[in-house]
């Protein structure tokens, strides 16, 4: 078949299907896949030069006005989340459906993000900050400003998610999943069968670590998730910005390093929890939750690993989905942004990362494991006993320099 008629084709099939309706992504779906089919149409047979087939920003926006009807879409989109965040099917059907393909690469944590958008990297269009991260980044100009209205999926994320104080009004991101940091054990371990780990004092004193350490223990290489339970079990705020009090919780660390095997945050629960080379984890509730249902016995009706919010505090987080400022394929972004926030995807993504949705309809489609597991989504008596991070300023330094001693032991 020529490439004249292949495109012909395409171009008819396309109008079919925006004739037929929205998509999954619901919103702008049906006017995109005809945009679509315009922007990949271009040949060298054709009378559109290349180069208006780019993703340009100038071309998309000229183009967003000749066609009122919905975005034209890029030819490839960059998305930069946490590692293990997403059931990467989806990023195979929206390329499937939308031709735009996805160049996907992960990070460990908010600090890895910011460090690598700090030292200038420009070809990231969507990210994952939690909300702390937001604020520091909208600070330092970093996240271009979103139009929710041109989100319809926005519709569906529970109003309690929505205009966090870390962005009024979702000017910058919207909401994507949502958990907690505890700690994660293994069922059927003597010691803890004895005493269940209630306390930080599981991660950070000597005498109990003695008992266990030998099966290993992980912490998240996460530097604020690491500071702020240290403080908050040293007495103090996990958002402290005083001088001593960061230096003890440093120190406090520094102490119980000796006893931990890991510093792990990207894989731990699949190359840590679940194939027992650790006996405690400082986690995030749905690795411990993976790791749990990925060990979950239907005759025992049990899995092999426990979570637990300690006593004294525990973080509770946001991530969301944010547009880079220096993001030239805003249109796509945003077009990506609404297909993640479909009901259908939104469970999808649940599904995959056990991790709790903003996105309230979403629950409709969510295993009703993950909607009944208290460990994803905390019961109010576990609730009171969690604390945003929050932005600490100029603190950041103590914070910094803290990390680099404990890192540097
Ligand atoms: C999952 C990443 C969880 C993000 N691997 C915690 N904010």
């Amino acid at each position: 078949m020529s490439k004249k008629l292949l495109w012909s084709l395409l171009i008819v099939v396309a109008l079919l299907l925006a004739a037929c309706g929205g998509g999954p992504a619901g919103g702008p779906a049906s006017s995109s896949e005809e945009t679509k089919a315009e922007a990949a149409a271009p040949t060298e047979e054709s009378n559109t030069a290349a180069e208006d087939t780019s993703s340009s920003e100038e071309m998309a926006t000229e183009e967003t006005q000749a066609e009122p009807t919905g975005p034209q879409l890029a030819e490839e989109l960059s998305v930069y989340n946490w590692a293990d965040y997403i059931d990467e099917d989806l990023l195979t059907k929206y390329e499937d459906e939308y031709g735009v393909k996805i160049l996907y690469d992960t990070y460990a944590s908010n600090e890895d993000l910011l460090a690598k958008l700090q030292a200038g990297a420009t070809g990231y269009d969507v990210i994952f900050p939690s909300d702390y991260m937001v604020s520091q980044m909208i600070e330092l100009g970093l996240l271009a400003e979103i139009d929710t209205n041109a989100i319809p999926n926005f519709a569906n994320i529970a109003d309690e998610f929505k205009s966090a104080p870390f962005d009024p009004g979702n000017k910058h991101c919207v909401p994507y999943q949502w958990g907690t940091t505890g700690l994660a054990y293994r069922a059927g371990n003597a010691f803890f069968d004895e005493n269940p780990p209630d306390s930080w004092s599981y991660l950070f004193e000597p005498d109990l670590l003695k008992q266990y350490s030998d099966g290993g223990i992980n912490v998240l290489n996460d530097q604020r998730e690491l500071l702020a339970a240290a403080l908050v079990y040293s007495g103090y705020e996990g958002n402290s910005t005083n001088e001593d009090e960061i230096a003890q919780a440093r120190d406090l660390i520094v102490k119980a390093k000796p006893y931990w095997k890991t510093f792990n945050s990207e894989d731990y629960d699949d190359t840590l929890l679940i194939p027992d080379e650790v006996v405690l984890s400082h986690a995030w509730s749905g690795d411990a939750a993976n790791a749990y249902w990925s060990t979950y016995d239907d005759t025992t009706e049990d899995g092999n690993w426990y979570y637990s919010i300690p006593k004294e505090g525990a973080v509770k987080w946001l991530d969301n989905i944010c547009v880079t400022a220096s993001s030239e394929r805003y249109d796509t972004a945003l077009h990506f942004i609404n297909y993640l926030l479909d009901a259908e995807n939104g469970a999808a993504i649940t599904n995959f990362t056990y991790y709790a949705s903003p996105n309230e309809a979403a629950k409709e489609y969510i295993a009703e494991e993950i909607l009944n597991d208290q460990s994803i989504y905390p019961p109010p008596e576990v609730e009171a006993k969690l604390y945003w991070l929050t932005e600490v300023g100029d603190a950041i330094f103590r914070y910094d320099e803290a990390w680099t001693v404990i890192k540097g032991q």
